[in-house]
């Protein structure tokens, strides 16, 4: 089959990963069906460029209403699409929140893989179907080794992470006992300017642009010696689909080998916009001050998790070497976009203000 005709699904389409990769699998010809939940309001914002109305001509991308944590929908949808690829990217995917709704996220994180790959043994498709598993460095939690790569034990540290422990042996296992083609990606972290507004990349160049226009006094953070690997997420989803056209299925880490702190994020996204920070005390009592000794950052330890993941840094020499694969914005760039896209959308909401409108800030 050549990839003009490939049906890929996607779930967790209206995420941040999936929109990447619905227009990377659409750039390749490939149909894409993406699953999506309803909601009471729209959740199509990051894929509305993508949509065709389907009384179009070739229309090639599909969305169906489903849920993970609902069987009945994930086996109708993959039996409608029978897609030779199936990239399960859905995930209650907030590690913070996974301490909130522990029952829900091993549900729709740990239950919901085995119940796509479940679907794939109904309906015979073990042979016909490649399946992609979300897997993550959270799983690496409390660090074993440095740097982590595919063979370093695991310790999750969070509600969310023991969930997709389960969901990264389920894919193993059923690779080992029904041959399906399954694979895991242990992704580091990976953002953009759709990241989800409460992750703390997109927070800090989100309430940073708003700072600078005025719209915003401070940004509260939880611990800012957290330490990541942070690529971007365009990247990133180049590697899920690698993964899905080896001859033999095999799990991969995707990273880019370098770690920064939250503070080193927060300094480096106020360069962006011509601010610097100047940090005075420590742990709870730290406090960011920009040059006019203004407090811009503080510490709020509403935002401590029980148990943290203090530090990740991934070696993706694997998949260097058998899919050559490197990642290709480094985290200047990815910053640098960030804060652009971020402050375009400021300069929207300050002009509307200047007008006489006050927009609601419900985000945090
Ligand atoms: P997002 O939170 O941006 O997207 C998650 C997607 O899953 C959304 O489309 C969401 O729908 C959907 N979803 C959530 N719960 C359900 C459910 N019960 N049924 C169906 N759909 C559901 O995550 P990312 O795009 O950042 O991440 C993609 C995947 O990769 C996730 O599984 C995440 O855990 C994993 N991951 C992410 C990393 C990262 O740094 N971004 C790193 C490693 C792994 P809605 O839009 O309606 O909320
Ligand atoms: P993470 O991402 O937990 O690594 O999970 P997040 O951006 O939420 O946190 C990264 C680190 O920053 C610290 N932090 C804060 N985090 C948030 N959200 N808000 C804050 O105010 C704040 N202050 C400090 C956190 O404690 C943490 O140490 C992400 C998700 O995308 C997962 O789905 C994915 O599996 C992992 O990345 C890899």
């Amino acid at each position: 089959m050549t990839a003009r005709e490939k049906v890929a699904l996607i779930t967790g389409i209206t995420g941040q990963d999936g929109a990447y990769l619905a227009e990377f699998l659409l750039g390749k010809g490939y149909v894409v069906h993406g699953l999506k939940r309803r909601t009471s309001l729209f959740n199509t914002d990051r894929i509305d460029h993508l949509y065709q109305d389907r009384h179009e001509k070739d229309v090639r991308f599909f969305l169906h209403h489903g849920d993970l944590t609902d069987s009945s929908s994930l086996t109708r949808i993959i039996q409608q699409a029978r897609p030779a690829e199936i990239y399960n990217l859905a995930a209650q995917s907030h590690v913070a929140v996974s301490f909130e709704e522990p029952e829900y996220t091993a549900n729709s994180d740990a239950l919901g893989a085995l119940r796509i790959l479940e679907a794939i043994r109904i309906l015979g498709m073990e042979k016909s179907t490649r399946f992609y598993q979300a897997s993550t460095s959270e799983l690496y939690g409390l660090v074993q080794e440095s740097p982590q790569k595919e063979t370093t034990p695991f310790y999750p540290r969070s509600p969310y992470a023991v969930a997709k422990l389960y969901a990264y042996w389920i894919t193993v296992n059923y690779r080992e006992a029904y041959g399906i083609y399954a694979c895991n990606g242990i992704l580091f972290n990976h953002e953009s300017p759709v990241r989800g507004e409460t992750f703390v990349t997109r927070k800090i160049t989100r309430a940073l642009a708003r700072i600078k226009l005025g719209l915003q006094d401070c940004l509260y953070l939880g611990n800012l010696d957290a330490r990541r690997d942070w690529g971007h997420a365009r990247d990133y989803v180049e590697m899920m689909w690698l993964m899905l056209q080896q001859e033999q299925p095999e799990d991969f880490v995707v990273a880019t080998g370098v770690q920064y702190s939250v503070r080193d994020f927060v300094d480096a996204a106020a360069r962006e916009f011509g601010m610097s920070i100047t940090w005075k005390g420590t742990g709870v009592a730290e406090k960011g001050y920009d040059a006019a000794g203004r407090c811009i950052v503080e510490v709020d330890p509403r935002y401590f998790r029980p148990t943290e993941v203090e530090t990740l840094l991934g070696d993706a020499s694997k998949a260097k070497d058998k899919l050559g694969w490197v990642p290709k914005i480094s985290f200047a760039e990815l910053v640098a976009e960030m804060a652009r896209e971020d402050l375009r959308s400021a300069e929207r909401d300050e002009l509307i203000k200047r007008h006489g409108y006050q927009p609601m800030d419900y985000n945090e």
